[in-house]
Protein backbone atom coordinates (compact mmCIF):
# COMPACT_ATOMS: atom_id res chain seq x y z
CA UNK A 1 0.00 0.00 0.00
CA UNK A 2 1.53 3.76 -0.81
CA UNK A 3 2.07 5.88 1.95
CA UNK A 4 1.39 9.32 2.28
CA UNK A 5 2.20 11.72 4.96
CA UNK A 6 0.21 14.58 5.87
CA UNK A 7 1.19 17.66 7.13
CA UNK A 8 -1.48 18.56 9.70
CA UNK A 9 -3.29 16.44 12.10
CA UNK A 10 -6.49 18.95 12.73
CA UNK A 11 -9.83 18.75 10.90
CA UNK A 12 -8.99 18.97 7.46
CA UNK A 13 -6.28 16.49 8.45
CA UNK A 14 -8.15 14.43 9.87
CA UNK A 15 -10.76 14.73 6.51
CA UNK A 16 -7.47 14.28 4.12
CA UNK A 17 -6.56 10.99 5.79
CA UNK A 18 -10.24 9.38 5.94
CA UNK A 19 -9.84 10.37 1.85
CA UNK A 20 -6.61 9.04 1.90
CA UNK A 21 -7.17 6.16 3.23
CA UNK A 22 -10.52 5.78 0.55
CA UNK A 23 -8.21 6.38 -1.66
CA UNK A 24 -6.07 3.27 -1.10
CA UNK A 25 -3.46 5.23 0.94
CA UNK A 26 -1.49 4.38 4.32
CA UNK A 27 -1.81 7.57 6.08
CA UNK A 28 0.70 8.80 8.16
CA UNK A 29 0.82 12.85 10.15
CA UNK A 30 3.27 15.57 11.04
CA UNK A 31 1.77 17.53 13.65
CA UNK A 32 3.60 20.08 16.21
CA UNK A 33 0.53 19.37 18.61
CA UNK A 34 -1.09 16.50 18.19
CA UNK A 35 0.30 12.94 19.74
CA UNK A 36 -0.97 9.81 18.38
CA UNK A 37 0.39 6.45 16.57
CA UNK A 38 0.10 7.51 13.51
CA UNK A 39 2.03 10.72 14.25
CA UNK A 40 5.74 10.28 13.31
CA UNK A 41 7.26 14.36 13.99
CA UNK A 42 7.04 17.47 13.71
CA UNK A 43 6.02 19.42 10.75
CA UNK A 44 9.44 21.03 11.02
CA UNK A 45 11.30 17.44 10.63
CA UNK A 46 9.36 17.01 6.82
CA UNK A 47 12.93 17.01 5.31
CA UNK A 48 14.57 14.21 7.36
CA UNK A 49 11.49 12.03 7.20
CA UNK A 50 11.79 11.90 2.66
CA UNK A 51 13.36 9.05 2.67
CA UNK A 52 11.22 7.31 4.74
CA UNK A 53 8.56 9.04 3.14
CA UNK A 54 8.56 10.36 -0.48
CA UNK A 55 5.23 11.49 -0.94
CA UNK A 56 2.95 14.27 1.37
CA UNK A 57 0.77 16.97 1.11
CA UNK A 58 -0.06 19.52 3.34
CA UNK A 59 -3.84 19.65 4.97
CA UNK A 60 -4.11 23.22 6.62
CA UNK A 61 -7.96 24.81 6.69
CA UNK A 62 -5.17 28.37 6.30
CA UNK A 63 -5.30 29.21 2.80
CA UNK A 64 -2.03 30.46 3.06
CA UNK A 65 -0.50 28.48 5.22
CA UNK A 66 -1.68 25.34 3.21
CA UNK A 67 -0.10 26.67 0.01
CA UNK A 68 3.11 27.90 1.70
CA UNK A 69 3.46 24.10 3.00
CA UNK A 70 2.75 22.83 -0.68
CA UNK A 71 5.50 24.58 -2.28
CA UNK A 72 7.97 24.14 0.52
CA UNK A 73 7.37 20.40 -0.09
CA UNK A 74 7.73 20.60 -3.51
CA UNK A 75 11.13 22.56 -3.18
CA UNK A 76 12.71 19.84 -1.23
CA UNK A 77 12.00 17.29 -3.73
CA UNK A 78 8.94 15.85 -2.25
CA UNK A 79 6.28 13.84 -4.79
CA UNK A 80 3.08 16.18 -3.60
CA UNK A 81 -0.19 13.95 -5.36
CA UNK A 82 -3.36 15.85 -5.52
CA UNK A 83 -5.74 13.70 -3.07
CA UNK A 84 -9.64 12.83 -4.55
CA UNK A 85 -11.70 10.97 -2.95
CA UNK A 86 -13.49 8.52 -4.71
CA UNK A 87 -17.22 9.86 -4.45
CA UNK A 88 -16.03 13.18 -5.74
CA UNK A 89 -16.80 13.65 -9.67
CA UNK A 90 -13.50 14.72 -11.34
CA UNK A 91 -13.73 15.03 -15.02
CA UNK A 92 -10.92 13.39 -17.05
CA UNK A 93 -10.37 16.62 -18.76
CA UNK A 94 -9.37 18.99 -15.05
CA UNK A 95 -6.23 19.53 -14.61
CA UNK A 96 -5.47 19.59 -10.80
CA UNK A 97 -2.77 21.09 -9.46
CA UNK A 98 -0.06 19.73 -6.77
CA UNK A 99 -1.53 19.20 -3.22
CA UNK A 100 -4.92 20.05 -4.24
CA UNK A 101 -7.51 18.03 -2.13
CA UNK A 102 -11.05 17.33 -3.49
CA UNK A 103 -13.23 16.12 -0.88
CA UNK A 104 -16.82 13.60 -1.23
CA UNK A 105 -19.60 15.11 -2.74
CA UNK A 106 -17.53 17.41 -4.85
CA UNK A 107 -18.25 18.01 -8.82
CA UNK A 108 -15.17 19.59 -10.88
CA UNK A 109 -16.52 19.80 -14.81
CA UNK A 110 -15.29 19.57 -17.73
CA UNK A 111 -12.25 22.09 -18.47
CA UNK A 112 -11.24 23.47 -15.48
CA UNK A 113 -7.81 24.44 -14.18
CA UNK A 114 -7.33 23.73 -10.21
CA UNK A 115 -3.99 25.11 -8.96
CA UNK A 116 -1.28 24.11 -6.50
CA UNK A 117 -2.92 23.54 -2.75
CA UNK A 118 -6.52 23.81 -3.34
CA UNK A 119 -9.37 22.38 -1.56
CA UNK A 120 -12.95 22.11 -3.26
CA UNK A 121 -15.24 21.07 -0.28
CA UNK A 122 -17.09 18.25 0.48
CA UNK A 123 -20.70 18.85 -2.23
CA UNK A 124 -18.78 21.85 -3.86
CA UNK A 125 -19.48 22.45 -7.63
CA UNK A 126 -16.93 24.09 -10.03
CA UNK A 127 -18.64 23.76 -13.49
CA UNK A 128 -16.44 23.54 -16.62
CA UNK A 129 -13.68 25.99 -17.99
CA UNK A 130 -13.58 28.03 -14.70
CA UNK A 131 -10.16 28.41 -13.17
CA UNK A 132 -8.86 28.27 -9.83
CA UNK A 133 -5.58 30.02 -8.82
CA UNK A 134 -3.36 28.15 -6.40
CA UNK A 135 -4.57 27.75 -2.64
CA UNK A 136 -8.20 28.71 -3.17
CA UNK A 137 -10.63 26.94 -0.93
CA UNK A 138 -14.16 26.46 -2.48
CA UNK A 139 -16.52 25.45 0.70
CA UNK A 140 -19.04 23.30 1.75
CA UNK A 141 -21.60 23.51 -1.31
CA UNK A 142 -20.83 26.21 -2.52
CA UNK A 143 -21.01 26.79 -6.60
CA UNK A 144 -18.97 28.41 -9.00
CA UNK A 145 -20.34 28.61 -12.24
CA UNK A 146 -18.68 28.28 -15.89
CA UNK A 147 -15.63 29.88 -16.93
CA UNK A 148 -15.04 32.07 -13.68
CA UNK A 149 -11.65 32.78 -12.72
CA UNK A 150 -11.16 32.67 -8.54
CA UNK A 151 -7.92 34.62 -7.50
CA UNK A 152 -5.46 33.05 -5.46
CA UNK A 153 -6.19 31.93 -1.44
CA UNK A 154 -9.61 33.16 -2.31
CA UNK A 155 -12.03 31.63 -0.15
CA UNK A 156 -15.37 31.23 -1.23
CA UNK A 157 -18.08 30.61 1.33
CA UNK A 158 -19.82 27.43 1.82
CA UNK A 159 -23.40 27.60 0.16
CA UNK A 160 -21.81 30.85 -1.97
CA UNK A 161 -22.84 31.26 -5.93
CA UNK A 162 -20.54 32.61 -8.12
CA UNK A 163 -22.03 33.49 -11.16
CA UNK A 164 -19.40 35.60 -13.17
CA UNK A 165 -15.84 36.85 -12.36
CA UNK A 166 -14.74 37.03 -15.86
CA UNK A 167 -12.41 39.73 -16.12
CA UNK A 168 -13.34 42.99 -18.43
CA UNK A 169 -11.59 42.91 -21.25
CA UNK A 170 -10.26 46.01 -23.10
CA UNK A 171 -12.21 46.65 -26.63
CA UNK A 172 -15.00 43.72 -25.62
CA UNK A 173 -18.31 45.66 -25.70
CA UNK A 174 -20.60 42.94 -26.32
CA UNK A 175 -21.25 39.64 -24.66
CA UNK A 176 -20.67 37.67 -27.96
CA UNK A 177 -17.29 38.82 -28.59
CA UNK A 178 -16.94 38.10 -24.77
CA UNK A 179 -17.91 34.37 -25.33
CA UNK A 180 -15.91 33.96 -28.48
CA UNK A 181 -13.55 35.26 -26.61
CA UNK A 182 -13.48 32.45 -23.80
CA UNK A 183 -14.86 29.87 -26.00
CA UNK A 184 -11.15 30.19 -28.04
CA UNK A 185 -9.61 30.15 -24.54
CA UNK A 186 -8.25 33.79 -24.29
CA UNK A 187 -10.15 35.45 -21.34
CA UNK A 188 -8.21 34.78 -18.39
CA UNK A 189 -4.97 36.10 -20.50
CA UNK A 190 -6.00 38.03 -22.97
CA UNK A 191 -4.87 41.88 -22.66
CA UNK A 192 -7.25 43.94 -25.68
CA UNK A 193 -8.75 43.07 -28.56
CA UNK A 194 -9.80 45.24 -31.76
CA UNK A 195 -11.90 45.57 -34.60
CA UNK A 196 -9.22 44.89 -37.35
CA UNK A 197 -8.73 44.81 -41.44
CA UNK A 198 -10.81 46.42 -43.90
CA UNK A 199 -12.65 44.31 -45.19
CA UNK A 200 -16.14 44.23 -46.57
CA UNK A 201 -18.20 40.92 -44.90
CA UNK A 202 -16.79 39.70 -41.84
CA UNK A 203 -16.46 41.10 -38.63
CA UNK A 204 -12.93 40.98 -37.84
CA UNK A 205 -11.16 41.48 -34.41
CA UNK A 206 -6.99 41.59 -33.56
CA UNK A 207 -6.50 39.35 -30.23
CA UNK A 208 -3.40 40.87 -27.93
CA UNK A 209 -2.17 38.27 -25.27
CA UNK A 210 0.87 39.16 -23.29
CA UNK A 211 4.06 38.07 -24.38
CA UNK A 212 6.53 36.34 -21.81
CA UNK A 213 8.13 39.42 -20.79
CA UNK A 214 4.59 40.85 -20.04
CA UNK A 215 4.60 43.17 -23.42
CA UNK A 216 1.27 43.16 -25.45
CA UNK A 217 1.31 41.23 -28.47
CA UNK A 218 -0.98 40.59 -31.29
CA UNK A 219 -1.59 36.81 -31.59
CA UNK A 220 -4.81 35.90 -33.08
CA UNK A 221 -7.36 37.07 -35.31
CA UNK A 222 -10.98 36.64 -34.25
CA UNK A 223 -13.49 36.60 -36.84
CA UNK A 224 -17.31 36.45 -36.69
CA UNK A 225 -18.43 34.89 -40.30
CA UNK A 226 -21.39 36.97 -41.67
CA UNK A 227 -24.24 34.66 -41.97
CA UNK A 228 -26.31 37.05 -44.36
CA UNK A 229 -23.57 36.29 -46.59
CA UNK A 230 -22.40 32.70 -45.46
CA UNK A 231 -25.38 30.37 -45.07
CA UNK A 232 -23.66 27.51 -44.13
CA UNK A 233 -20.70 28.38 -41.74
CA UNK A 234 -19.74 24.98 -41.18
CA UNK A 235 -18.72 24.11 -44.79
CA UNK A 236 -17.08 27.03 -45.01
CA UNK A 237 -14.73 26.05 -42.01
CA UNK A 238 -14.85 22.50 -43.89
CA UNK A 239 -13.27 24.17 -47.09
CA UNK A 240 -10.92 25.68 -45.22
CA UNK A 241 -10.03 23.03 -43.26
CA UNK A 242 -9.47 20.92 -45.98
CA UNK A 243 -7.78 23.56 -48.16
CA UNK A 244 -5.15 24.45 -45.62
CA UNK A 245 -4.25 21.03 -44.57
CA UNK A 246 -3.54 20.46 -48.19
CA UNK A 247 -1.34 23.53 -48.61
CA UNK A 248 0.64 23.10 -45.50
CA UNK A 249 1.65 19.67 -46.94
CA UNK A 250 2.85 20.78 -50.04
CA UNK A 251 4.48 23.73 -48.38
CA UNK A 252 6.43 21.37 -46.45
CA UNK A 253 7.25 19.47 -49.54
CA UNK A 254 8.46 22.57 -50.92
CA UNK A 255 10.69 23.34 -47.93
CA UNK A 256 8.39 26.59 -47.29
CA UNK A 257 6.98 27.60 -43.63
CA UNK A 258 3.91 26.13 -43.20
CA UNK A 259 2.74 28.33 -40.00
CA UNK A 260 3.27 31.75 -42.28
CA UNK A 261 2.42 30.87 -45.64
CA UNK A 262 -1.04 29.39 -45.21
CA UNK A 263 -3.55 30.20 -42.21
CA UNK A 264 -3.84 28.09 -39.21
CA UNK A 265 -6.88 27.96 -37.47
CA UNK A 266 -7.36 27.66 -33.93
CA UNK A 267 -10.15 25.35 -32.32
CA UNK A 268 -12.32 26.20 -29.35
CA UNK A 269 -11.41 24.63 -25.93
CA UNK A 270 -14.17 21.98 -26.31
CA UNK A 271 -12.37 21.43 -29.75
CA UNK A 272 -14.70 22.39 -32.24
CA UNK A 273 -13.93 24.30 -35.38
CA UNK A 274 -16.00 27.31 -35.11
CA UNK A 275 -17.58 28.55 -32.01
CA UNK A 276 -21.29 29.64 -32.29
CA UNK A 277 -22.39 32.41 -30.07
CA UNK A 278 -26.42 32.50 -27.84
CA UNK A 279 -27.37 34.64 -31.31
CA UNK A 280 -25.99 31.37 -33.39
CA UNK A 281 -23.44 33.62 -35.17
CA UNK A 282 -20.27 31.69 -35.97
CA UNK A 283 -16.94 32.61 -34.74
CA UNK A 284 -13.48 31.54 -35.73
CA UNK A 285 -9.94 32.54 -34.73
CA UNK A 286 -7.17 32.04 -37.07
CA UNK A 287 -3.01 32.85 -36.13
CA UNK A 288 -2.19 36.16 -36.59
CA UNK A 289 0.88 36.12 -38.92
CA UNK A 290 3.50 37.90 -37.53
CA UNK A 291 6.01 40.15 -39.57
CA UNK A 292 3.47 40.76 -42.47
CA UNK A 293 1.58 43.35 -44.21
CA UNK A 294 -1.61 43.95 -46.06
CA UNK A 295 -2.28 46.46 -48.16
CA UNK A 296 -5.48 48.29 -49.03
CA UNK A 297 -3.82 49.53 -52.24
CA UNK A 298 -1.06 49.40 -55.01
CA UNK A 299 1.64 51.26 -53.29
CA UNK A 300 4.68 49.71 -55.28
CA UNK A 301 4.10 48.16 -58.80
CA UNK A 302 6.63 45.45 -57.27
CA UNK A 303 3.74 44.49 -54.70
CA UNK A 304 1.22 43.34 -57.21
CA UNK A 305 3.44 41.40 -59.50
CA UNK A 306 4.53 39.56 -56.30
CA UNK A 307 0.70 39.08 -55.84
CA UNK A 308 0.27 38.01 -59.17
CA UNK A 309 3.18 35.51 -58.65
CA UNK A 310 1.33 34.46 -55.10
CA UNK A 311 -2.62 33.67 -56.11
CA UNK A 312 -1.00 32.59 -59.46
CA UNK A 313 1.07 29.52 -57.25
CA UNK A 314 -1.76 29.25 -55.52
CA UNK A 315 -3.85 27.93 -58.39
CA UNK A 316 -1.20 25.70 -59.12
CA UNK A 317 -0.94 24.39 -55.49
CA UNK A 318 -4.18 23.16 -55.34
CA UNK A 319 -4.55 22.09 -59.01
CA UNK A 320 -4.55 18.39 -57.72
CA UNK A 321 -6.71 18.91 -54.73
CA UNK A 322 -10.28 16.93 -54.70
CA UNK A 323 -12.69 20.00 -56.00
CA UNK A 324 -15.52 17.26 -55.44
CA UNK A 325 -14.82 17.54 -51.93
CA UNK A 326 -15.44 21.69 -51.68
CA UNK A 327 -18.98 22.54 -51.12
CA UNK A 328 -20.33 25.84 -52.79
CA UNK A 329 -20.38 28.45 -50.25
CA UNK A 330 -22.13 31.20 -51.79
CA UNK A 331 -23.90 29.66 -54.78
CA UNK A 332 -23.16 30.81 -58.35
CA UNK A 333 -20.49 33.31 -56.94
CA UNK A 334 -19.42 34.56 -59.98
CA UNK A 335 -22.30 33.38 -62.63
CA UNK A 336 -22.13 36.68 -64.47
CA UNK A 337 -25.49 36.43 -66.35
CA UNK A 338 -27.20 35.27 -62.66
CA UNK A 339 -25.73 38.00 -60.96
CA UNK A 340 -27.21 40.66 -63.92
CA UNK A 341 -30.82 38.41 -62.64
CA UNK A 342 -29.89 39.48 -59.34
CA UNK A 343 -29.40 43.31 -60.37
CA UNK A 344 -33.31 43.41 -62.74
CA UNK A 345 -35.13 42.25 -59.79
CA UNK A 346 -33.49 44.51 -57.19
CA UNK A 347 -34.31 46.98 -60.10
CA UNK A 348 -37.55 46.22 -60.25
CA UNK A 349 -38.00 45.40 -56.52
CA UNK A 350 -36.48 49.31 -56.30
CA UNK A 351 -36.93 48.54 -52.49
CA UNK A 352 -35.58 51.42 -51.37
CA UNK A 353 -37.04 54.23 -54.80
CA UNK A 354 -33.25 54.25 -54.92
CA UNK A 355 -33.55 53.69 -58.82
CA UNK A 356 -34.28 57.53 -59.59
CA UNK A 357 -30.80 58.75 -58.36
CA UNK A 358 -28.46 56.08 -60.57
CA UNK A 359 -30.08 55.99 -63.92
CA UNK A 360 -26.91 56.73 -65.77
CA UNK A 361 -25.21 53.60 -63.61
CA UNK A 362 -28.57 51.42 -64.52
CA UNK A 363 -28.23 52.15 -68.01
CA UNK A 364 -24.35 50.89 -67.81
CA UNK A 365 -25.71 47.49 -66.60
CA UNK A 366 -28.14 47.14 -69.60
CA UNK A 367 -26.10 48.03 -72.21
CA UNK A 368 -23.56 45.09 -70.91
CA UNK A 369 -26.38 42.53 -70.28
CA UNK A 370 -25.35 40.51 -73.51
CA UNK A 371 -21.30 40.53 -72.60
CA UNK A 372 -22.39 39.29 -68.87
CA UNK A 373 -22.30 35.66 -70.49
CA UNK A 374 -19.17 35.07 -72.12
CA UNK A 375 -17.06 33.31 -69.58
CA UNK A 376 -19.95 31.18 -68.53
CA UNK A 377 -20.89 30.28 -71.78
CA UNK A 378 -17.30 28.94 -72.41
CA UNK A 379 -17.82 27.07 -68.98
CA UNK A 380 -21.54 25.17 -70.15
CA UNK A 381 -18.98 24.44 -73.68
CA UNK A 382 -16.46 22.83 -71.91
CA UNK A 383 -13.68 25.40 -73.39
CA UNK A 384 -13.11 26.86 -69.73
CA UNK A 385 -12.41 23.86 -67.19
CA UNK A 386 -13.39 24.55 -63.56
CA UNK A 387 -10.81 24.52 -61.33
CA UNK A 388 -10.34 25.37 -57.33
CA UNK A 389 -10.12 29.15 -57.02
CA UNK A 390 -9.71 31.50 -54.29
CA UNK A 391 -13.02 33.67 -55.92
CA UNK A 392 -12.06 36.69 -53.82
CA UNK A 393 -8.20 37.98 -54.92
CA UNK A 394 -8.29 41.34 -53.96
CA UNK A 395 -4.83 42.88 -52.72
CA UNK A 396 -5.99 42.96 -48.94
CA UNK A 397 -6.64 39.23 -49.05
CA UNK A 398 -3.21 38.78 -49.74
CA UNK A 399 -0.15 38.92 -46.83
CA UNK A 400 3.40 40.41 -47.19
CA UNK A 401 6.12 39.30 -45.70
CA UNK A 402 7.39 42.46 -44.34
CA UNK A 403 10.95 41.79 -44.58
CA UNK A 404 11.44 40.71 -48.14
CA UNK A 405 8.28 42.51 -49.93
CA UNK A 406 7.25 38.81 -51.09
CA UNK A 407 3.58 37.22 -50.84
CA UNK A 408 3.87 35.43 -47.88
CA UNK A 409 0.42 34.27 -47.24
CA UNK A 410 -3.31 33.94 -48.68
CA UNK A 411 -6.20 34.77 -46.70
CA UNK A 412 -9.89 34.79 -46.64
CA UNK A 413 -10.50 31.45 -47.66
CA UNK A 414 -14.19 31.81 -47.23
CA UNK A 415 -14.79 31.78 -50.80
CA UNK A 416 -12.59 28.68 -52.41
CA UNK A 417 -14.93 26.72 -54.55
CA UNK A 418 -14.71 25.30 -57.85
CA UNK A 419 -14.29 27.92 -60.75
CA UNK A 420 -12.47 30.09 -63.24
CA UNK A 421 -8.98 31.06 -63.32
CA UNK A 422 -10.06 34.56 -64.67
CA UNK A 423 -12.41 35.32 -62.45
CA UNK A 424 -9.90 34.95 -59.90
CA UNK A 425 -7.30 36.61 -62.47
CA UNK A 426 -10.16 39.15 -63.43
CA UNK A 427 -10.26 40.20 -59.61
CA UNK A 428 -7.05 41.05 -58.83
CA UNK A 429 -7.01 43.28 -61.71
CA UNK A 430 -10.31 44.97 -60.96
CA UNK A 431 -9.07 46.07 -57.56
CA UNK A 432 -5.40 46.70 -57.91
CA UNK A 433 -4.90 48.04 -61.56
CA UNK A 434 -6.85 50.90 -60.57
CA UNK A 435 -5.29 54.35 -59.90
CA UNK A 436 -7.82 55.12 -56.99
CA UNK A 437 -9.41 53.24 -54.08
CA UNK A 438 -12.49 51.17 -54.79
CA UNK A 439 -15.29 53.39 -53.01
CA UNK A 440 -13.37 57.21 -54.27
CA UNK A 441 -16.06 59.67 -55.19
CA UNK A 442 -13.91 61.98 -57.25
CA UNK A 443 -13.98 59.68 -60.82
CA UNK A 444 -11.47 61.88 -62.54
CA UNK A 445 -9.13 59.91 -60.37
CA UNK A 446 -9.99 56.50 -61.19
CA UNK A 447 -8.11 54.85 -64.13
CA UNK A 448 -7.48 51.72 -65.28
CA UNK A 449 -3.72 51.33 -65.39
CA UNK A 450 -2.60 49.07 -68.38
CA UNK A 451 1.20 48.75 -67.18
CA UNK A 452 -0.05 47.56 -64.01
CA UNK A 453 -2.52 45.14 -65.83
CA UNK A 454 0.80 43.79 -67.72
CA UNK A 455 2.32 42.86 -64.76
CA UNK A 456 0.01 41.24 -63.04
CA UNK A 457 -0.51 39.06 -66.26
CA UNK A 458 3.35 38.16 -66.21
CA UNK A 459 3.00 37.20 -62.27
CA UNK A 460 0.47 35.41 -63.01
CA UNK A 461 1.48 33.54 -66.02
CA UNK A 462 4.67 33.06 -64.52
CA UNK A 463 3.57 31.19 -62.08
CA UNK A 464 0.25 29.75 -63.12
CA UNK A 465 0.99 29.71 -67.25
CA UNK A 466 2.36 26.09 -66.78
CA UNK A 467 -1.12 24.71 -66.12
CA UNK A 468 -3.61 26.80 -67.48
CA UNK A 469 -5.33 26.05 -70.98
CA UNK A 470 -4.01 28.29 -73.73
CA UNK A 471 -8.02 28.85 -73.88
CA UNK A 472 -7.77 29.35 -70.48
CA UNK A 473 -5.04 32.08 -70.97
CA UNK A 474 -6.94 34.15 -73.54
CA UNK A 475 -10.14 34.18 -71.27
CA UNK A 476 -8.16 36.36 -68.71
CA UNK A 477 -8.51 39.78 -70.52
CA UNK A 478 -12.14 38.56 -70.21
CA UNK A 479 -11.93 38.05 -67.00
CA UNK A 480 -10.65 41.37 -65.96
CA UNK A 481 -13.43 43.02 -67.58
CA UNK A 482 -16.09 40.99 -66.72
CA UNK A 483 -15.16 40.74 -62.90
CA UNK A 484 -15.06 44.44 -62.71
CA UNK A 485 -18.55 44.51 -64.23
CA UNK A 486 -19.83 42.02 -62.03
CA UNK A 487 -18.53 43.24 -58.68
CA UNK A 488 -19.83 47.14 -59.92
CA UNK A 489 -23.55 45.15 -60.49
CA UNK A 490 -23.04 44.02 -57.06
CA UNK A 491 -22.44 47.30 -55.49
CA UNK A 492 -25.01 48.49 -57.39
CA UNK A 493 -27.76 45.48 -56.42
CA UNK A 494 -26.30 46.16 -52.86
CA UNK A 495 -27.67 49.70 -53.13
CA UNK A 496 -30.65 49.39 -54.70
CA UNK A 497 -31.14 46.47 -51.79
CA UNK A 498 -30.63 49.25 -48.99
CA UNK A 499 -27.19 47.82 -48.47
CA UNK A 500 -27.34 44.55 -46.95
CA UNK A 501 -24.44 42.69 -48.21
CA UNK A 502 -20.97 45.08 -47.88
CA UNK A 503 -20.30 47.15 -45.08
CA UNK A 504 -21.43 50.51 -45.88
CA UNK A 505 -20.42 53.82 -43.87
CA UNK A 506 -22.69 55.90 -45.52
CA UNK A 507 -25.95 55.67 -47.71
CA UNK A 508 -24.26 56.38 -51.12
CA UNK A 509 -21.53 54.11 -50.57
CA UNK A 510 -22.20 50.98 -52.44
CA UNK A 511 -23.39 53.86 -55.46
CA UNK A 512 -19.83 55.25 -55.15
CA UNK A 513 -18.18 51.59 -55.48
CA UNK A 514 -20.40 50.67 -58.40
CA UNK A 515 -19.27 54.41 -60.17
CA UNK A 516 -15.41 53.46 -59.95
CA UNK A 517 -15.95 49.79 -61.15
CA UNK A 518 -18.24 50.99 -64.14
CA UNK A 519 -15.05 53.60 -65.16
CA UNK A 520 -12.51 50.63 -65.14
CA UNK A 521 -15.04 48.76 -67.24
CA UNK A 522 -15.21 51.53 -69.44
CA UNK A 523 -11.47 52.45 -69.89
CA UNK A 524 -10.83 48.87 -70.25
CA UNK A 525 -12.92 48.66 -73.13
CA UNK A 526 -11.10 51.15 -74.86
CA UNK A 527 -8.03 49.41 -74.18
CA UNK A 528 -9.00 45.63 -74.60
CA UNK A 529 -6.90 44.58 -77.56
CA UNK A 530 -4.04 46.13 -75.80
CA UNK A 531 -4.90 44.16 -72.87
CA UNK A 532 -5.24 40.71 -75.14
CA UNK A 533 -2.14 41.46 -76.71
CA UNK A 534 -0.34 41.71 -73.10
CA UNK A 535 -1.54 38.16 -72.34
CA UNK A 536 -0.88 36.87 -75.20
CA UNK A 537 3.44 38.12 -74.65
CA UNK A 538 3.94 36.36 -71.60
CA UNK A 539 1.91 33.25 -72.76
P1 LIG B 1 -13.29 39.80 -44.91
O1 LIG B 1 -14.02 38.63 -45.51
O2 LIG B 1 -14.17 40.65 -44.10
O3 LIG B 1 -12.53 40.54 -45.96
P2 LIG B 1 -10.68 38.75 -44.06
O4 LIG B 1 -10.54 37.31 -43.69
O5 LIG B 1 -10.13 39.16 -45.38
O6 LIG B 1 -12.22 39.16 -43.89
O7 LIG B 1 -9.98 39.59 -42.91
C1 LIG B 1 -10.01 41.02 -42.91
C2 LIG B 1 -8.59 41.56 -42.79
O8 LIG B 1 -7.97 41.08 -41.58
C3 LIG B 1 -7.64 41.16 -43.90
O9 LIG B 1 -7.75 42.01 -45.01
C4 LIG B 1 -6.28 41.27 -43.20
O10 LIG B 1 -5.86 42.62 -43.16
C5 LIG B 1 -6.56 40.86 -41.77
N1 LIG B 1 -6.26 39.43 -41.48
C6 LIG B 1 -7.16 38.41 -41.54
N2 LIG B 1 -6.59 37.25 -41.17
C7 LIG B 1 -5.30 37.51 -40.85
C8 LIG B 1 -4.19 36.71 -40.35
N3 LIG B 1 -4.31 35.41 -40.12
N4 LIG B 1 -2.99 37.33 -40.11
C9 LIG B 1 -2.88 38.66 -40.34
N5 LIG B 1 -3.88 39.46 -40.79
C10 LIG B 1 -5.08 38.90 -41.05
C1 LIG C 1 -15.90 41.33 -50.56
O1 LIG C 1 -14.63 39.96 -48.04
P1 LIG C 1 -13.87 40.93 -48.87
O2 LIG C 1 -13.95 42.32 -48.36
O3 LIG C 1 -12.46 40.43 -49.06
C2 LIG C 1 -16.63 40.31 -51.42
C3 LIG C 1 -15.95 40.19 -52.78
C4 LIG C 1 -15.94 41.54 -53.47
C5 LIG C 1 -15.25 42.54 -52.56
C6 LIG C 1 -15.31 43.94 -53.12
C7 LIG C 1 -17.65 37.02 -49.91
O4 LIG C 1 -14.58 40.89 -50.32
O5 LIG C 1 -16.64 39.25 -53.58
O6 LIG C 1 -15.28 41.47 -54.70
O7 LIG C 1 -15.86 42.57 -51.25
N1 LIG C 1 -16.63 39.02 -50.75
C8 LIG C 1 -17.75 38.29 -50.67
O8 LIG C 1 -14.38 44.73 -52.47
O9 LIG C 1 -18.81 38.62 -51.19
MG1 LIG D 1 -10.98 40.02 -47.13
Amino acid sequence: MEQLLILGAGGLGRVAAETAEAAGYEVFFLDDAARGAKVVGRCMDYADLKDRFPRAIAAFGNNRLRLRWVNQLLEAGFEVPALVHPAALVSPSVKLGEGTIVLQGAIVNTACQVGQGCLINCGAIVDHDTRLEDGVHICLGAVIKANCCIKPLQKIEAGTVIFSTRRKIDGVDNLMLEDALYAFGFGNTCSYVKPFGAGHINETYAVYMPDENGEDELRYVLQRVNTHVFKRPKEVMENIIGVTEFLRRSIIAEGGDPDRETLSYIRTKAGDNFFEDSQGQPWRCYNFIADSVCYQAVERPEQFYESARSFGRFLKQLCDYPAETLHETIPRFHDTPNRYADFSRALERDVKDRASTCRAEIEFVQAHKDECGVLMDQLKTGELPLRVTHNDTKLNNILFDEATGKGLCIIDLDTIMPGLAASDFGDSIRFGASTAAEDEKDLSKVHFDIELFRLYAKGYLETAGSVLTSAEKKSLAWGAKLLTLECGMRFLTDYLQGDTYFKTTHPTHNLERARTQFKLVDEMEHQFEAMQAIVAEYC
